[in-house]
């Protein structure tokens, strides 16, 4: 019994008794103790799965369900009176991860667990993650979130182990402490996420905001995620950083082989190491480096890490794709320079073409150019992405090496984005065609059978009713703000980036706004939720944010527009957030430009909770449209290829004043900008400077879509009207998402690539 167990925790008080901090405490540790129990992933050939970012979220649910102890634990906390969503409330949330990349890289840890594969993460202990957001005068602010639990408080997850490795650091050494996350399966076994943190690192170096002192690097190493890299200091620390992370993890990699009695020549049979975007290339000629000591030949270590390594990208915009100054990896990895050199050497006397190179004419290192040559795979993260990768970014790459590219389409775990985030569809999904689903997710297709049925269709809107009311509740204990169910909810969540062009949606707000200042009332109100954080260096993406929460209060102080028009975003987004967020949405807005969001996996979530995608026909989106059918998608915007043609040099270039100001719509919405109501209500330095920068600049040109964007949003807004054929829409999204699942796209990394068991 479940009940007795806890309570054997709470010492003595029984479960009505005590306090949810307490039940917290003593939920955290029974599941840690069942998760020990869990017998450990093993085999003879193991991956590790490389990563700068690791977003795995909050974690009591999720071990809960995978133990199969969910279900038990929530009626014994009810029969007591007590909310496990309530209790989950005090386990906070680790920040480590930006966005996508680092929450692909927890689903499938999720994944590989649940299909049996022995594959551990690794990566570091930031202390602080990423920052937290806040907003003041519609600006957004930055303070440290700690998440690690006080030296008095509960415990947390990551657990300390006496597992450190020195690692060579400014002509010294400084020492590293592993601490381990247990990672568990579905109904199955357990592996690790190892996350390395630095011994002598000093969080007192931490005092007003996020700012510290960036040079003193064996006391700030794994303070924070990413600290800010516009300036020098920032960037050094980043790469101190990444070639902690290496080390360490090639370290690790050597002794568990070591540890199995294998030979270090023998590394590429035993171990593959998946290189999670370029951040963690340097163990490439880390791993050499390692070799060399042991007495291997150069020829051989390169051989052999060659075939031990394997790279995704997740991007193709330029200022993602990392290139170090040489001089950087002089002063902070000087051990691993020479072989770079070496590396860069034997590229330029194989083929006599400058794109190849690793090392540049400017002296820069272009670390996705290494993966690529010392790496036996490469691959792109959905079809449209790898495709162009294979045909332009990457083409000369692709020509040489044509037999290690390879795609990926993203997946995302059906555990926690379905499951956990929304039990009321699961059990519709569990009583129409049985539980098979959460084992193979293709059997949702069985989901089809009931498209024509009214009574299925009805329980369908009426589930994402419930959703919407349990959000609302949410919004008003966590926001004070009050949402109206009855409303379209239209959702646009995810990092502030000028390529997602959240700056279109704002676009759309102004109009919907004048529209309805016009007189032109919709059939029902609309509610428009966004949750971004802005990287802190990046000016016009908090220029943007700015716009929207201006936007936000003026709407909501005029009495002849906020009974049609609610724009609100949320405070702090993160992966709780998109947990309440997303089982409640309408619309899906995956509205970036063409060519440049590489897959997405929002987008993936949204439509497996039977939300409606309003998209462009970019990464994934290009699949869930394939899949859906054109009924069940909306559809807009200049396709990549336009895309693509529009940015090359010359004639047909792009430029933003082909709209502004010679379209009289654009140039009103635009206008908007500046004009005095939102100049009274917010910064005139921001909004301006805004203004200027979309209509001279624009670079990812959300002006050459906007129009067909609102075209298309309202188009879809009237399609909500027929309520059947609009459950119809989600029923059919909901039975093709499928193919997104992680365990889909773990099982294929497994086959193509990594090769376990
Ligand atoms: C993605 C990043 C990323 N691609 C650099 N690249 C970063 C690059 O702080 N940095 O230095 C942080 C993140 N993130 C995302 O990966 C893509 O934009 C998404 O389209 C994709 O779904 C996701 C997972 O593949």
């Amino acid at each position: 019994m479940i009940k007795n167990e806890l309570e054997k925790r709470l010492n003595g008080k029984s479960l009505s008794e005590a306090e949810n901090g307490e039940i917290y405490a003593a939920l955290l540790e029974l599941t840690k103790e069942k998760l020990a129990a869990a017998p450990r992933i093993a085999g003879d050939r193991k991956l590790y799965y490389v990563s700068a970012e690791f977003l795995v979220g909050k974690l009591l649910s999720n071990n809960l369900i995978n133990l199969g102890l969910f279900d038990e634990v929530r009626e014994a906390l009810e029969d007591a009176g007590k909310s496990l969503s309530e209790i989950e409330e005090i386990e906070p949330e680790p920040s480590l991860g930006n966005g996508g990349l680092g929450r692909l890289a927890a689903c499938y840890l999720d994944s590989a667990a649940t299909l049996d594969l022995p594959a551990d993460g690794v990566g570091l202990l930031y202390h602080f993650g990423l920052f937290r957001q806040s907003f003041w005068d519609h600006k957004q602010y930055e303070k440290p979130d700690r998440w690690l639990p006080a030296e008095s408080g509960p415990e947390c997850w990551a657990e300390k182990t006496d597992v450190s490795f020195t690692v060579p650091f400014l002509g010294g050494a400084v020492k590293s402490v592993m601490y381990d996350v247990t990672v568990s399966g579905y109904e199955g076994g357990t592996n690790r996420l190892h996350l390395f943190d630095l011994e002598t690192v000093d969080e007192s170096l931490v005092k007003d905001g996020i700012d510290f002192d960036k040079t003193d690097i064996a006391k700030n190493l794994t303070l924070f995620l990413y600290p800010d890299d516009s300036d020098d200091n920032g960037r050094l620390l980043r790469v101190y950083q990444q070639y902690f992370m290496v080390s360490n993890a090639a370290q690790l990699i050597i002794k568990e082989l070591a540890g199995k009695g294998y030979a270090l020549r023998d590394l590429h049979k035993h171990a593959v190491v998946q290189i999670n975007d370029t951040h963690p290339s340097m163990i490439i000629p880390e791993l050499i480096r390692l070799m060399l000591k042991d007495g291997i030949h150069m020829d051989e270590a390169i051989s052999l890490v060659s075939k031990t390594c394997a790279y995704t990208n997740h991007t193709i915009l330029a200022e993602a794709l990392e290139k170090w100054p040489l001089h950087y990896l002089e002063k902070a990895v000087p051990e691993l320079v020479p072989i770079i050199k070496e590396l860069d050497r034997r590229v330029r006397a194989k083929f006599d073409d400058e794109k190849l190179a690793i090392i540049d004419e400017h002296n820069l290192v272009h670390m996705a150019n290494m993966d690529i040559h010392y790496g036996f795979s490469v691959n792109g993260v959905a079809a449209l992405h790898t495709d162009i990768l294979k045909e332009a970014e990457l083409k000369c790459f692709a020509e040489v090496y044509p037999e290690k590219f390879n795609n990926k389409t993203n997946g995302v775990t059906f555990r926690r984005w379905l499951m956990h985030c929304d039990p009321e569809l699961s059990a519709f999904i569990t009583r129409k065609i049985g539980d098979g689903w959460k084992k193979n997710a293709d059997e949702l297709e069985k989901l089809l059978a009931f498209k024509d049925d009214p009574e299925a269709l009805e329980e369908l809107l009426k589930i994402k009713g419930q959703k919407k009311e349990q959000l609302c509740q949410y919004m008003k204990e966590r926001a004070g703000v009050e949402l109206d169910p009855e409303s379209i909810f239209d959702i646009q969540i995810k990092r502030l980036h000028e390529y997602k062009r959240q700056q279109m949606n704002a676009l759309y707000i102004i109009w919907k706004y004048k529209q309805i200042k016009a007189g032109h009332k919709p059939a029902r109100k609309l509610t428009l939720l966004f949750g971004a954080k802005a990287a802190p260096a990046y000016i016009i993406a908090k220029d943007i944010i700015h716009l929207i929460l201006c936007l936000s209060d003026l709407i909501a102080n005029d009495p002849e527009v906020s009974p049609w028009l609610e724009v609100r975003m949320v405070e702090n987004y993160n992966v709780t957030w998109a947990e309440k967020l997303i089982p409640a949405c309408d619309i899906s807005e995956q509205i970036s430009l063409a060519s440049k969001e590489a897959s997405g996996t929002g987008n993936m979530k949204f439509m497996l909770n039977g939300a409606v995608t309003l998209g462009t026909e970019d990464g994934a989106n290009v699949e869930i449209h394939e899949l859906v059918g054109d009924e069940n998608i909306c559809i807009f915007g200049k396709s990549s290829e336009e895309v693509l043609e529009l940015y090359k040099e010359g004639e047909g270039r792009y430029s933003p004043a082909a709209y502004y100001p010679c379209d009289p719509e654009i140039e009103e919405l635009l206008d908007f900008i500046i004009s005095p109501a939102l100049m009274r209500m917010g910064d005139p330095e921001n909004l301006g400077r805004l203004y200027r920068d979309m209509s001279r600049k624009d670079w990812f040109m959300a002006l050459l879509d906007t129009k067909e964007y609102i075209a298309a949003k309202e188009r879809l807004l009237s399609e909500y009207e027929d309520r059947q054929a609009w459950a119809k829409k989600m029923l059919v999204n909901v039975a093709k998402a499928g193919f997104f699942s992680s365990d889909r796209a773990i099982a294929q990394y497994n086959e193509d690539v990594w090769h376990l068991k």
